[in-house]
This record gives C-alpha cells, sequence and structure tokens, in this order.
C-alpha cells in the first residue's frame, strides 16, 4: 500500500468515525441532526427547480438513497483529500476538519425545528477527527519503508512526529534520525500491521457509531406509542366494498399499507409521540385553537376510501394507493377556528417543515376531507404520518395530504408559497382524470383467444363514468366497469380482447361525470399532474 493512499485512507477514516459518532450523538440532539441527514435535507430544500428529474421530482424512496449516498461519496473523496494533503501539511488537516464540522453544524441549525444542541453532533464528531486522523497519519508515517521522501515530521501540530510512541514497534523508542537511516524491515512490518489494525478499529467505531444511532433514532419511544393507540369506532362505518369491485389481473382495491406508495421529503422519518403532539389552528381565523391528541380522538370520527395519487405518477405509474382512512372531518374544526374572509389558503405544516397549501373552500365544502389517524384499521403507520395527517379526496397529496401535521394557517394563496410551489408545482393541483393497464403487462405474451385486459381508473371526488380500450387503431371498445364505492376511489375495469396473432398495442382512456375524457396529449408530471393515454405492447402467438 503506497503511503499516499495510507494517508487518503486515514481522512476517510477519521470522517467516517466522525459521522458515526455524530451519528450515535443525534439521537439524543435529534435525529435531523446527523451531518449527513442534514446536509443531505439542505440539499434537498435547495435543489434548483432547473435539475431535472431530481428537484422536478417529488422525492420517492429511491431519490433519497441516492442523495445520501451521493453525499457520502463526495464526503469521502473529500476526506480522502484532507488526509493526503494532510499528511504533508498539517493545518489542512485542521481547517478541512473545521470546514467540515462547521458545515454540518450550520445544516444542522438552519433545520426547522432545530435547536442549538443541533450543532453539536457534527461540531464533536469533527473535534474527534482531529486526534483519529493525527493517530492514523502517524501509524502511516511509521508504516513507510526508510529511504523514501518522509514529510513525517511535519505532521503533528506541535512540530515533530517522533516514531516514539508509546506500544510502537522495535526500535520506536529511537529517535526519528535512526528510523530514517536503518532500514528496519521488521519495524516496517509491524508499523503496517498497527496501521491496518487501527484504520479498522476506527473504522468498526464509525460504522457502529453510525448503525447504532441510525436504530436507535429509527426505534424511538413512537414504535411503542404506536403499538399502545386504541382507534376510537366511527360514527359513521365507510360503505362497504360490493362483491366485484376489485377485478382480477388489476392491482387489489384497497392497497395494504405495507404495499402503499411513499412519497415525503422526509429523508429521515419523523419520528412524533402522540402524547407530545398538538394541532394549532391560526393564523387569519377569529378562534385559534390547539387541541391534543386525546382531544382529537374525542371527535366524531368517519372512515372512508380515499384513493390518493402523487403528481408525480407518470400516465401508467404506481404512485397511487386506496385505503380506508379513519379521522374527524377537518370541517368542523375549520368551522371552529372561524376563518377570516379572504383565508383562501390552508397552510398545513409538518413536524418537519414541510408545507401544502389546500384551497379553504375545498376543506369546508362537504368532501369527506379528514385529520386522519388511522389507515386499513391501524394508527397511521410511521411513514404514513403517524399519528395525525390530512387526507382529502380529489387533490393530488402535495397539496392536501400533510404527514405528522402539527399546524394548519389560514392564509391567502397570494401571501404564501407551499413547499413544492417556488420548485415549479402548481399552487392548486386536484387529481386529473387517469386510468391504467394493470394486466397484460407492457411487452406480454399471448396465446391467440380471449385475454383479460384489466386495470383501474380514477377522477376521485369527480367519479369515473366510463373506459374504453383501443386495440392498435380500431375503434374505441367501451370496457365493463367494476362497482364503484364513491366518487373518491378509483375503479377497476376489464374487457375482453379477441387477440389475433401478431404485436398489438393496448390503450385505455377514462370519461369522468364531468363528462371530460381523458386527452391524448402527453404532458410531464410537472407542474400539476402528467397527462396521456396508458398504453401496452402485447404479442400474442
Ligand atoms: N410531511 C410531509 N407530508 C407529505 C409529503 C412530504 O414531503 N412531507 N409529501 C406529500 C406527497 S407529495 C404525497 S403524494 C403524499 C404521499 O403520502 P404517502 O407517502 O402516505 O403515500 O404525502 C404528502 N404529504
Ligand atoms: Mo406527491
Amino acid at each position: 500500500m503506497r503511503t499516499t493512499i495510507r494517508a487518503g485512507l486515514s481522512g476517510v477514516a477519521a470522517a467516517a468515525v466522525a459521522l458515526g459518532v455524530a451519528e450515535l450523538l443525534a439521537v439524543v440532539a435529534g435525529a435531523r441532526s446527523a451531518p449527513l441527514i442534514a446536509v443531505g435535507g439542505v440539499v434537498v430544500d435547495h435543489v434548483p427547480p432547473a435539475v431535472k428529474d431530481f428537484g422536478i421530482s417529488v422525492f420517492g424512496v429511491h431519490d433519497k438513497t441516492a442523495l445520501l449516498t451521493g453525499t457520502a461519496i463526495l464526503l469521502g473523496l473529500y476526506a480522502y483529500g484532507v488526509g493526503v494533503l494532510a499528511r504533508r501539511w498539517w493545518p489542512v488537516a485542521i481547517g478541512g476538519i473545521a470546514v467540515f464540522g462547521v458545515l454540518g453544524a450550520v445544516a444542522a441549525l438552519t433545520r426547522p425545528g432545530a435547536g442549538a444542541g443541533a450543532a453539536l453532533p457534527a461540531l464533536i464528531g469533527a473535534a474527534l477527527a482531529v486526534p483519529v486522523l493525527r493517530h492514523l497519519l502517524r501509524r502511516a508515517a511509521a508504516a513507510q519503508p526508510a529511504g523514501t521522501p518522509a514529510p513525517a515530521d511535519t505532521l503533528s501540530p506541535g512540530g515533530t512526529v517522533s516514531p516514539a510512541q508509546p506500544g510502537s514497534a522495535p526500535g520506536s523508542a529511537a529517535p526519528a534520525v535512526r528510523e530514517r537511516s536503518l532500514p528496519d524491515v521488521a519495524y516496517v512490518e509491524e508499523s503496517r500491521r498497527r496501521f491496518v489494525r487501527d484504520l479498522g478499529i476506527v473504522a468498526a467505531v464509525a460504522a457502529g457509531g453510525g448503525i447504532a444511532g441510525r436504530w436507535l433514532s429509527d426505534r424511538g419511544a413512537v414504535t411503542s406509542a404506536r403499538g399502545a393507540v386504541t382507534l376510537p369506532a366511527p360514527i359513521a362505518a365507510a360503505p362497504v366494498v360490493p362483491a366485484g369491485a376489485q377485478v382480477t389481473g388489476a392491482v387489489p382495491y384497497v392497497t395494504p399499507n405495507r404495499d402503499f406508495y411513499r412519497i415525503d421529503t422526509a429523508l429521515i422519518t419523523p419520528q412524533v409521540d402522540p402524547s407530545d403532539w398538538t394541532l394549532r389552528i391560526h393564523g387569519m381565523v377569529r378562534n385559534p385553537i390547539t387541541i391534543t391528541w386525546a382531544e382529537l380522538l374525542q371527535r366524531p370520527m368517519v372512515e372512508r376510501y380515499v384513493t390518493l395519487a402523487c403528481v408525480s405518477n407518470d400516465v401508467g405509474g404506481d404512485l397511487i394507493g386506496n385505503a380506508l382512512w379513519l379521522g374527524t372531518p377537518i370541517k368542523a374544526l375549520l368551522d371552529e377556528a372561524d376563518p377570516l374572509p379572504g383565508a383562501d389558503q390552508a397552510v398545513q405544516r409538518s413536524v418537519d417543515g414541510w408545507t401544502c397549501g389546500t384551497p379553504t373552500a375545498v376543506l369546508r365544502d362537504g368532501r369527506d376531507a379528514l385529520l386522519a389517524v388511522g389507515m386499513n384499521g391501524e394508527p397511521l403507520p410511521v411513514p404514513h404520518g403517524f399519528p395525525v395527517r390530512m387526507i382529502v379526496p380529489g387533490l393530488y397529496g402535495y397539496v392536501s395530504a400533510c404527514k405528522w401535521i402539527t399546524e394548519i394557517e389560514l392564509t391567502r394563496f397570494a401571501d404564501f408559497d407551499a413547499y413544492w410551489v417556488p420548485r415549479g408545482w402548481a399552487a392548486q393541483a386536484p387529481i386529473k382524470t387517469q386510468s391504467r393497464i394493470d394486466t397484460p403487462r407492457d411487452g406480454a405474451t399471448r396465446h391467440p383467444g380471449e385475454v383479460v385486459v384489466a386495470g383501474v381508473a380514477w377522477a376521485q371526488h369527480r367519479g369515473v363514468a366510463k373506459v374504453e380500450v383501443q386495440v392498435d387503431d380500431g375503434p374505441w371498445a367501451v370496457a365493463s366497469l367494476a362497482p364503484a364505492v364513491s366518487d373518491d376511489t378509483w375503479r377497476e375495469w376489464k374487457h375482453s380482447w379477441t387477440a389475433t396473432p401478431g404485436k398489438h398495442v393496448l390503450r385505455v382512456r377514462a370519461t369522468d361525470l364531468d363528462g371530460y375524457t381523458q386527452t391524448s396529449e402527453q404532458a410531464y408530471p410537472a407542474p400539476d399532474g402528467a397527462t396521456g393515454w396508458h398504453e401496452v405492447t402485447v404479442s400474442v402467438g
């Protein structure tokens, strides 16, 4: 191993230990104060809308992994560089590590809800990296064969680094000069062994701290608090799902919680203990309200199927799901708060600072807009907003479905842009009428004869009136629609196609109860939802 590489690895190991220890400290200081999470969060919030497919996407799980991996790789390269330079010029190490610590601390301090303590994980981690790097660089220098240009004696902030460290190799008590002048193969070998050993110890501490910290942050008291929740019974039960609402070949009519898509900007899932939870309704209201979890559960609860969709869903995509939500109608709470005339926007704020803006009128027009506490018979899963989120039939999630909600501020659209609006998304975004073919899959093969084509169609709060299927450029055939549960849910459909040998394109389009038929015109998800017909290609033979 070359000396430069040893120095670089020393830098990487020192950075890793800083991050690992910071991750552990963040268990106490707040999970969002861990430097990687804090810096990642700043990046998420500040990506220019022009960075396509990234800033313009409403973050899914993969974007987050990519972001954190990318940040870690950049940091690793930086730390490698610091290690290599520090070998010749120690102040670089101090400066480089200080920059790293201060950046992490500032990022953590600027995260929503951060107290002064949020700076500590990054600062303490960085402070620890200094002696770790110094120690590893000394080991690396000692592992250098004699005769190699050795800047080791410029290493330490104290000036000379003597190989006379306690417990060092044979001959280590000798002055540096002797080490340089006498090629002592055994000494170099032993030093290399020690370097590798210490590098391993540092890496283990880093990994251990990181893994333990992440584990502890992820399963805070909230998992058990959620387990202890008993949901109240609804005063109005959901409509019964009619037999036949689910069609063979299409997705399940009710999406199980574990399969429900997840989209949010949170790099770590917010952990909100219901006993600490409050919702404050304030701003342009005559009567500001704050309610606790216990008070919320006292309110009348209803149970409703509502199909939630993400604006980032591509034509044919799966960022959509249908669940049974248990919640209290938000209208009654808003009526009590008594919004002032002109307060046309209800801005919901999550515990992590994320915001969305919903037209106040929509929340009060009588639709089942719920402050939800239950999903498919369970308390909300933590990634889906535990303990409380909003569910508003008919609007894309980014303008309505605030998870981990703690605040509703009545304001004007003219006065406040919610999170995604300055990032290139529309302030108002009703869900567009859409349809999808679930079977056959694109690229599937079938035998000639009867082939079942099936899928889902949705036009939340308007309702689906008709679904049609087209084969190649033939006439549109009306598909058979499964019974509807409500206008706020998707509808499954099927169509029997007599397939002939060859390659065929199947297309679907829906018409809603307003009489609107999906346009063939293809539009990107940004700024207010994709359009176009979903099509699949099938080989028959
Ligand atoms: N706190 C918070 N709530 C949020 C988001 C978010 O980033 N943060 N994303 C919204 C978006 S874009 C969508 S599509 C829905 C998705 O809800 P789900 O993850 O439960 O499917 O949550 C909404 N609520
Ligand atoms: Mo979304």
